[in-house]
This record gives structure tokens, sequence and C-alpha cells, in this order.
């Protein structure tokens, strides 16, 4: 077998970075068995683009962002509901990797659609920069808000007063510099790594939502391999959770003492307040109950179980 495996990041970010080691992992389980191409982000076309080509075989695996899903399986926009996780990194991690609502009932959502999630993990905690300090609500009036491509995503932006624009990630950087947007959310080490803090004065540490990636395959595929090998991608997938964590962890933090120190571009860096965070709160709170009605009862009920499991995980 040789298979492809697209990502929306660069070499040296983390979904390039976790497709390449497993699919160091896969060809070694399967003694060379099966090999795999990693992809880089622009090759294969825009976020949208490598979503359609995962549902219909053009690549077998695939890092998905349920960002730019939520046309395709609205209830993959759960995703977008900020201050729904938890603010402890370890409960999260449980919960991506053991949560029934999102490997199993989310899960069958994009299984209808060919593309069957494997693993939910995250790249770490969002945070807003700016071309203005952005520490309450009332900061983001008319700020142009670039965001990924999913309804929920705008209207949460909208919540806050903001004028948001869907675009791929490609666009992002000269937008910026262009001042054709005004902001932008992403976790510390895509900041840096995509040196958006270069086109942007401000950088808020909200950390208002996670960003989730989605390790994903082709179902039709995953479901016609022969036993041994189906088992020996279940097995990498088990292994790649700790060490996409591991990775997580240690490049954001690298990454933010990376904008800290770079004279040359300096970044003001704003932390919020629990205060500050709770207005925030306040306003993205009732998305959950505008997600519930336009999604639908499935989508619904998808919700209110993860958000039991969050607080379960979050007793222990
Ligand atoms: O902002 C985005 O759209 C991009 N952000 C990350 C962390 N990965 C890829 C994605 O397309």
């Amino acid at each position: 077998y040789e298979l492809r495996f697209a990502t929306e990041e660069y070499e040296g970010q983390l979904q390039y970075e976790y497709a390449r080691e497993f699919a160091e992992l896969l060809e070694e389980k399967t003694d060379g068995r099966i090999t795999t191409s990693v992809y880089e982000f622009g090759g294969l076309g825009s976020e949208v683009d490598q979503f359609e080509m995962i549902q219909n075989g053009g690549v077998e695996f695939a890092i998905v962002s349920p960002g730019f899903t939520g046309t395709t399986v609205r209830e993959g926009q759960l995703f977008a509901l900020q201050f729904l996780f938890s603010d402890d990194e370890d409960v999260n991690y449980q919960v991506l990797n053991e949560s029934e609502a999102l490997n199993e009932d989310l899960a069958a959502k994009y299984e209808e659609r060919n593309v069957k999630p494997l693993a939910f993990w995250s790249e770490g905690g969002m945070q807003w920069t700016g071309n203005r300090e952005l520490r309450e609500p009332s900061d983001f009036e008319g700020f142009r808000m670039r965001t990924q491509e999913s309804s929920l995503i705008l209207r949460s932006y909208e919540a806050y007063g903001a004028d948001p624009t869907p675009l791929s990630w490609a666009e992002l950087y000269s937008s910026l510099q262009l001042g054709n947007v005004d902001g932008q959310e992403n976790p510390i080490f895509f900041i840096e790594d995509a040196n958006f803090h270069e086109v942007q004065d401000h950088m808020t540490i909200s950390d208002h939502n996670i960003y989730v990636a989605m390790t994903t395959v082709n179902a039709d595929f995953y479901n016609d391999l022969p036993d041994d090998l189906r088992q020996a991608v279940d097995e990498t997938v088990d292994e790649m959770r700790p060490a996409a964590q591991e990775m997580q962890l240690e490049m954001n933090e690298e990454l933010l003492t990376a904008i800290e120190e770079d004279d040359a571009n300096p970044t003001e860096i704003y932390t919020l307040s629990e205060e500050e965070r709770n207005a925030f709160r306040e306003l993205a709170i009732p998305m959950q109950d505008y997600f519930r009605d336009d999604v639908g009862e499935d989508g619904a009920a998808i919700l209110d179980k993860l958000l039991e499991e969050i607080e379960e995980a979050e007793g222990n």
C-alpha cells in the first residue's frame, strides 16, 4: 500500500509533524507493507478542498479541522463553541480520547460522509491577535475577525459585536498585513510559526477555546483493509495520542517565549483575568442553545452528552 496523508499545516508545525511520526510508526508496524507520503498544506488545495479529498478517497488519511467541515457535517460545529471545554488540559486530553459523544456519536456523523475520525486531539488553547487590544467584548465592536468557514464561528463573533469573515489560512498573513482583516484566533505555536505576530501588534491570552484537530481516514479504505493492517492503524492512532499532547504542550510553550523575545516584531501580550474571561463566557454560552436549535436533535444530544462527560471528567 502506498498511501497519502494530507495535512493543513507546514513542516515544523503540529499537524505535519504528527503525520510524519504517524507514517513512520505505521510503516514500522506493518514491516513496510504500508508506506505513507505526507503532504504539507497548499499542494492539495484549501482546507475545504482537502476535506472533499478525504471524503472521496483522493487521500487515505487527513488531519481535518472541524471548523472547515461545518457546511457538510453540521454537528462538527460544536468545536466552535467557546468556553465549552475545561480550562484543565489534562481533563480535555481525557475527554477527547474517551468521550463517547465525540468518538462514537459525532464520529458516526462524519462516517455518513465516508470519513472516519480516528482521534480528536488538541493543538492547544486558542488565543486572539489583533491590530488593537482585545480585553473586553466591546473591543470587538466592528472588529473584522478572520475565522474558519463555519456559520457557528461567525455567529459567535457576531455575538461579541465583531464583523467576521471566513478565510483559508493560506490568505491570512497577507490579509492581516494589508489590513483587510483586523485579527484572528489560533494556538500560540501557529501564531508564531505562521508569523502572524509580525503583522499584529497585540496578542490576548484568552484561552476561549481549544483547537481540536481530527485524525481521519477514508471510511471505505479503512473498512476494506485486511484485519492485521487495520489493527496496525488503530495501534498507531493510540500511540500518537500522548505523543501529540506532548508535542502540543512543548511547542506552545516554546513559541510563546519566541514571540516574547522577538524584538524585531514587538507584540503586546495581555492575559485576560478570570473576570474578563467571564464577560466573554456570558456571551458565548447562549451559542450552545443556538447550536441545539440550528443543528437539530442529534447535534443537541451530542452536545448534551459531551457537556456531561466534561463535567464528570472535571469532578475526578
Ligand atoms: O487557522 C487555520 O485555519 C489553521 N490553523 C491551524 C492551527 N491549523 C491549520 C488551520 O487551517
